[in-house]
């Protein structure tokens, strides 16, 4: 059942109307639809904003705003049920020039999120990174940049008034050793700052919760200390405080282990809690056995939350190791996310995945390497269908993958692999020339099938 090599495509030639008779199918629609481009380990499982629901957890993912299209936005629509927007609510994004505003990517993410039934975490209002130059470049009094951290909170928050479920109101205001961080906030208004923003943000939005966010806060130490005895005193003054955020940028096989302690003194206070920004990073090149660490790492994480009722939920800082901020600033490190660069979800993506309940039936992968199924495109009585086999911390010198046809498919054409079937069980062997799957690389075979009835998913095994 080999033929030459080829694009890798099917010989279009059907008609229109057989192309829309099979749209009309509606099971074969849903099927189509949702392995359009998700990932083999993903059809098997239930996406990860259900599991997280049923433990009533969000999660989420920070997000870029001219990604959200294809895969990316396909993954961030379909497996989270929560965006933050990465940089495109920063004050030096929204008012890059003094009085004029670009809302563009932020609008763009609220109204993705709005269509993909999501939350929206706000990030974030008050920092010392990211402000236009305009403002940190001014010379200013103590009442001129009271006025207007303000009006930004006041604008900011009011536009997204009803849209956003959650602001970082108050980001980074802790040194490592828990004094307060010397900043334009800090040095100019003193640390009642913290205070003020809080209350102009309750005042332009009440239902949004609001928080304070910081990084090495996740386990027991003198930096979350003081962020505790901060939000123990807001929270006697009457000061609006409704959650902490740990953001969770960890090293590999270093999540603290007072990690679920800290949550839950935390929560003790009255507070809500949510993991914001987690990645994990990890000296490159990935390896087998740094991404089963990093597994557990996610896991870890994922589970304290899972322990914790106030604990709101998780957010990874961008889901796929092609969006992430790692590499850019620390050289030689990166893979810090639970999808690879081609959007293979890794063996993090499998344990947040059993951590929110689900697994067991997420495709094992053969080293770091995975398979992902996708019918390409189905008429009335046949589809052609595609497995990508990539490869991540891991290579293949030759491969195969098997899989069963539950609904009488059967394979009638394949190229790029040897396929064979007996009953339902398929096998897909690489050919001559396409044994080799580099580490950080990929091998795409296709077929052609008949069906009728239904087209359910199959799980793909690579052995
Ligand atoms: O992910 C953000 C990256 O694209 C920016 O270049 C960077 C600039 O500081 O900010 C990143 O996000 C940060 C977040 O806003 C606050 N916590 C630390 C994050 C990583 O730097």
């Amino acid at each position: 059942m080999t033929s030459p090599r080829t694009t890798g495509r099917t010989p279009a030639t059907r008609s229109l109307a057989t192309r829309l008779a099979a749209l009309a199918t509606g099971a074969l629609t849903a099927v189509a639809l949702f392995t359009a481009a998700a990932p083999a380990a993903h059809a098997a499982d239930a996406p990860l904003r259900d599991l997280a629901a049923a433990k009533g957890k969000v999660i989420g993912t920070a997000v870029t705003g001219s990604r959200l299209t294809g895969t990316y936005g396909d993954i961030a629509g379909t497996q989270f049920s929560s965006l933050t927007p990465g940089n495109a609510m920063k004050w030096g994004s929204v008012e890059p020039t003094q009085g004029t505003f670009n809302w563009s990517e932020a609008d763009q993410i609220v109204a993705f999120a709005r269509a993909h039934g999501q939350q929206v975490r706000g990030h974030t209002l008050v920092w010392h990174s990211q402000n236009p130059s305009w403002l940190t470049n001014g010379t200013w009094t103590a009442a001129q940049l009271s006025t207007l951290l303000q009006n930004h909170i006041t604008t900011e928050v009011s536009r997204y008034r009803g849209q956003v479920a959650s602001w970082d109101v108050v980001n980074e205001p802790f040194n490592e050793d828990g004094t307060y961080r010397s900043d334009l906030w800090y040095d100019n208004l003193g640390p009642s700052y913290i205070a003020q923003a809080l209350t102009w943000a309750r005042a332009a939005d009440p239902d949004a919760k609001l928080y304070i966010n910081d990084y090495n806060v996740e386990g027991v130490g003198a930096k979350s200390d003081a962020l505790y005895n901060l939000v123990k005193s807001l929270k006697a003054q009457g000061v609006p405080i409704d959650g902490v955020g740990l953001q969770a940028h960890l090293i590999l096989g270093q999540v603290p282990a007072t990690l679920q302690q800290n949550i839950q003194r935390f929560a003790d206070l009255g507070v809500d809690v949510s993991v914001t920004e987690l990645d994990v990073r990890m000296q490159l090149p990935a390896t087998a056995a740094k991404l089963t660490q990093q597994a557990a790492d996610y896991k870890a994480v994922f589970a304290a939350c899972v322990a914790v009722s106030r604990c709101a939920g998780v957010t990874v800082w961008g889901f796929t190791d092609s969006d992430s901020w790692i590499p850019d600033v620390f050289s030689g490190y990166g893979a810090a996310t639970p999808y690879d660069e081609n959007y293979a979800p890794k063996p993090a993506y499998g344990a947040i995945a059993e951590a929110l309940g689900g697994g067991g039936t997420t495709t094992p992968p053969t080293g770091a390497c995975t398979a992902s199924y996708e019918v390409v495109s189905a008429w009335n009585n046949g589809f052609t269908g595609q497995v990508r086999i990539s490869c991540s911390g891991a290579a293949l010198s030759s491969w195969k993958a098997t899989w069963t046809y539950g609904a009488g498919q059967r394979i009638t054409q394949a190229w790029n692999a040897a396929c064979t079937q007996s009953g339902t069980a398929v096998s897909c062997a690489n050919a001559g020339y396409n044994g080799t799957v580099p580490d950080g690389g990929s091998v795409t075979f296709g077929f052609n099938a008949s069906w009728s009835g239904s087209n359910p998913v199959p799980v793909v095994t690579l052995g």
